[in-house]
Parts: structure tokens; C-alpha cells; sequence
């Protein structure tokens, strides 16, 4: 496949280029021949498919690597810092002065510390929001740390944050804001520039970096900006396992939009960090919808999605549709979805009121906590809760005491699974424990093998009382995690689940029960 020294590859394999070897990535696959690769990550759809055929598609729809690898995390953390932290807003406005940026207690190791403790496993770091500010000392933008008389310009946070991170076992995730406020007034953003080919990254002026992988991609000066700030955080700081692109357009003024140019992003982020997901403005990952930590009471992880410009992944129904991807939903979508796709929701939601630190604002109770606990990792969710550093560079006393009481409490909810050691039987849509005595259970979790996909659409769990199955509780979807939990405790030796609807074969890959010691 090597023409010359240019390298011709789909843009979802990896390109791995030896030192002073300068490779070229040919202009991108289109984004469908990128996932062809993945060929049941997503099915077309037609406006002319039945009721039937729809839920035959959805039920052949299978996650990435990637994407089994993410749902498995259950709890990640943002952490919202940067010069709003100072400013005291939640936008900011791009020409803030970088000298606002003094976090002089700055120390990773006490966030890595906390969210480690908090039962946390990975934590996503606003690289850049959409005030342009970036946290660690890039070559394409002087609204950075290294303008900031922090540490004499020699600081990054990002380096500290990756570091400490991987030093105490957490994943790390990266946040560029596409909208970028500084950008605009430096005429790059929105400047209506046309789309053309760049090679990336762009050559800088005294640039000591050593060779590494170059690339042809079609953006425009500003789609190039991020493809330059990007292939920094992805080539400079270690491995990356979740690239988080939103929507939203800053303060920027409305008729001044900027078409990003996702598909080359994607190439970028997927050539240089390939077990990253892409979320939400991504292929990998969906917003769930509003910005409580909560999920649907059934929650599919497969939807029916449109394509938009330049290969992005959007709803084909409203973000925050009540039924996302059950029968209804897949009928209603069909005239204007292109795919069913597997696209599971991630539950976004701050330990305080707002993304960033403010003084004024206290961390949510433990009670809050759980409940959107249950809301999302309960509901087949990825739970992404953010705890915004303080001005001194520190999570808030408070906080980390907050996250630690979160953790107990998860805990104290699921204690020893009481399964351990039962006596398992399988028949077809019924997975059966017999405990070898009566136990008192009050919460049960179940989750289905999702290599083969999400397919219950309806189950009730029973237990043996009184010489009969009882019916215990009952509920929808299950999907990759499903937590129940029930008003009264139930006593019984011999418990069951028994699926009730499905689309094809359901796998119970676990089925547990619980006796919470809170209540
Ligand atoms: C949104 C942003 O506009 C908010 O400031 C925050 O970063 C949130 C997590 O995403 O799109």
C-alpha cells in the first residue's frame, strides 16, 4: 500500500511512522468506508422500512472495542479549569488576560487522589473551552499558560494532569471546545476561509519537536488550528482514551458560524489515539440529553442517527426525545435517520452548580449523588461528573470529602453480591440462582452481553416465595448495566429473571443481588 514515502490507508487504521520518517495520510475515506471496518457499528436505514425490519437492524447492531471498553468505566470525571476559574464566569471571553491564570497550589496528585478515591476510572481535563485559553503551552496560540506569569510561563497542566492521572490508575480524557472565542478575534475562526488541504501539523518557526506522522487533510484555517492543537495533545501526552467535542458555540456572535471540519478531526484523533471514543459531537458516544446525570428509564445504546456535514454523527430524533431508541422511536426516526447505530449516552452533570469553580456554590449531598447514580451507570449510562479545581489549583475540601462519601455510599448500596458461589441454571430467557438458603435482597443489577447487542425490550425478576414464583419487579431495556432497586426487601433461596421481550437472542452476562445496608 506504500506509493513513494506517502502512505495510503483508511483513515480508522493506525499510522505508526518511525522517528525522521514524514508520512502522509492521503485525503480521508468519506466517513462511511471509515467505520467499514466496523461493520455492524452501524446499519442504514430506509424510510421504507417496516416496524419489523427496523427492530431486525437495530437488534444486528453491534459496539466497537472502544465502546465495550468505555461502558465498562461506569464513573468518569470532568474537571472544568481554566481562566473562567478566575473570572468567576462560565463562558469566558477570549481576550482575557492569560495573567489571570494563577493556580499556585496547582496539584494533580490531589485530584488523581480524589477521583481515584471517588471509584473513578477515567477524567476528562477542559484542555480548551470556548474561551480559547488552552492549559498547557501550545505553538498556535499565545492565549495559553505559557502567557501567564504561573510559574514563569513554564507551566502545564496538562502535563500534570496526564501524569498524575496515569500515575494513580485513571484513564485520561482531553476536552478542546470546537468554538474558540480567541480564535475569533484573531480572524481565524468563522473567517470564511475556504476548505482546502493542509498538512498538519502546520510548521512552526524554531519548532524543536522531533518527526512524526504528518498529514493531508481538507479544513479550513481554523478546522487546520485544531488539527494542529490536537495532534499536540494526542502526540505529547501519552495515551488518550476519550476525545470530548460538544456543541455549543460560545458567546461567538450567531451569524458567525464556523462548519467544523470533523471528518478530518476524527482521521486525526482516530490515526493518533485509537482507543480513544469520540464523544458527544462523535461517533463513539452520545450526549444523553440534558445536563442532570440522568438517563432514561430505558436507555437503548442503539439509535437511529442522521449524518451531517462532513461525517458527524447527530440525532435523527430531538437529543432529548423521551423514547431514544425503542420500537417507537426507530418508526418515528425512519424518514430522516440514515443509521441505527450503536451511540451510547454518557450522563454529563457538575458536583456543583456550575462547570466551573465558583465560591458561592456547595458540591451536591450524598443523596444527590446516588440518585443520579442509579440515573445513569443504573440506566445503562456512563456517568460523567464533574469537579471543578479552585482557584488555588485544588478540588475544594469539600469535594473531595463529598467524593469519598459518594464512594461508601455506592458501596453501602451494593455491597457483597449474594450470587457469589450460587447455583446457576440457563434456559432460553431465563437465568435462575438458587443462593442454598433464603437471603434478603433489595437491589439487583443485571446486564446483558453487549458484544452481542442490546436486545431485551421487557423482563421481570421473580423470586421463589411461598411455593410459587413471585413476581418481584419488572422493567424495560437492560443493556450494559441495569440497577433496580426495590422498596421492600424480598427473602427467598431461589430467585429468577426471565426476559419477556426481546428483539433476538438475549444474553444475561450478569444477574446480581444485593442488600443495601443504607436503608
Ligand atoms: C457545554 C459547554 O457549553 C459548557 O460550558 C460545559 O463545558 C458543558 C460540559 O458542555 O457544551
Amino acid at each position: 500500500m506504500t506509493v513513494s514515502r506517502r502512505l495510503f490507508v483508511t483513515a480508522a487504521a493506525a499510522l505508526v511512522a518511525s522517528r525522521g520518517t514524514s508520512l502522509a495520510l492521503a485525503a480521508p475515506a468519506p466517513a462511511g468506508a471509515r467505520l467499514a471496518e466496523e461493520p455492524n457499528f452501524r446499519i442504514p436505514v430506509s424510510p421504507t422500512d417496516s416496524a419489523d425490519v427496523l427492530v431486525a437492524k437495530a437488534s444486528q447492531v453491534r459496539p466497537t472495542a472502544r465502546q465495550i471498553a468505555w461502558q465498562r468505566l461506569e464513573r468518569t470525571a470532568f474537571l472544568h479549569f481554566g481562566v473562567n476559574t478566575f473570572t468567576g464566569l462560565e463562558w469566558g471571553t477570549g481576550d482575557e488576560d492569560p495573567n489571570v491564570f494563577q493556580p499556585t497550589g496547582l496539584d494533580t496528585d490531589q485530584w488523581a487522589r480524589a477521583l481515584r478515591d471517588g471509584g473513578f476510572k477515567l477524567a476528562i481535563l477542559t484542555v480548551k473551552h470556548h474561551d480559547g485559553f488552552v492549559l498547557y503551552p501550545s505553538r498556535y496560540t499565545d492565549h495559553s499558560v505559557a502567557s501567564s506569569s504561573w510559574r514563569a510561563g513554564q507551566g502545564d497542566v496538562l502535563r500534570s494532569f496526564a501524569d498524575s492521572m496515569r500515575r494513580y490508575g485513571l484513564k485520561v480524557g482531553v476536552y478542546i471546545s470546537p468554538a474558540d472565542e480567541n480564535q475569533y478575534l484573531h480572524g481565524v475562526y468563522a473567517n470564511g476561509s475556504p476548505r482546502v488541504e493542509h498538512t498538519i501539523p502546520t510548521s512552526v518557526e524554531g519548532d524543536e519537536r522531533p518527526d512524526g506522522p504528518t498529514f493531508t487533510l481538507p479544513a479550513t484555517d481554523y478546522g487546520a488550528h485544531m488539527l494542529d492543537q490536537l495532534y499536540e495533545v494526542l502526540t505529547e501526552y501519552g495515551p488518550v482514551d476519550e476525545v470530548w467535542f460538544d456543541g455549543a458555540q460560545g458567546r461567538i456572535p450567531p451569524d458567525k458560524v464556523e462548519k467544523y471540519d470533523w471528518d478530518s478531526w476524527y482521521t486525526l484523533v482516530r490515526t493518533l489515539a485509537p482507543d480513544a471514543t469520540i464523544a458527544v459531537s462523535g461517533p463513539d458516544v452520545r450526549w444523553v440529553g440534558n445536563e442532570g446525570g440522568l438517563a432514561r428509564e430505558n436507555e437503548w445504546s442503539v439509535v437511529p442517527v442522521a449524518e451531517k456535514d462532513y461525517g458527524r454523527t447527530d440525532f435523527a430524533l430531538s437529543y432529548d426525545a423521551a423514547d431514544m431508541g425503542g420500537r417507537d422511536a426507530l418508526v418515528a426516526a425512519r424518514s430522516v435517520a440514515d443509521y441505527v447505530q450503536w451511540w451510547p449516552a454518557e450522563c454529563d452533570v457538575s458536583i456543583r452548580d456550575g462547570w466551573f469553580y465558583h465560591a458561592d456554590q456547595q458540591p451536591k449531598s450524598v443523596d444527590q449523588l446516588t440518585e443520579i447514580y442509579f440515573g445513569s451507570v443504573g440506566r445503562n449510562a456512563v456517568l460523567l461528573l464533574n469537579v471543578p479545581p479552585d482557584t488555588d489549583g485544588l478540588l475544594a475540601a469539600s469535594d473531595v470529602t463529598r467524593l469519598r462519601e459518594f464512594r461508601e455510599r455506592v458501596d453501602r448500596e451494593l455491597p457483597t453480591d449474594l450470587t457469589t458461589g450460587a447455583t446457576v441454571t440457563r434456559t432460553p430467557g431465563v437465568v435462575t440462582v438458587d443462593l442454598g438458603r433464603e437471603r434478603e435482597a433489595n437491589r439487583i443489577r443485571l446486564a446483558e452481553d453487549i458484544q452481542h447487542g442490546q436486545q431485551v425490550e421487557a423482563f421481570v425478576v421473580e423470586a421463589f416465595t411461598g411455593g410459587t414464583w413471585t413476581r418481584v419487579t419488572t422493567a424495560g431495556t437492560i443493556g450494559a448495566s441495569r440497577i433496580l432497586r426495590l422498596t421492600t426487601p424480598v427473602r427467598a433461596r431461589r430467585w429468577r429473571v426471565r426476559v419477556t421481550r426481546t428483539r433476538a437472542e438475549a444474553r444475561i452476562a450478569e444477574f446480581g443481588l444485593y442488600r443495601s445496608t443504607v436503608a
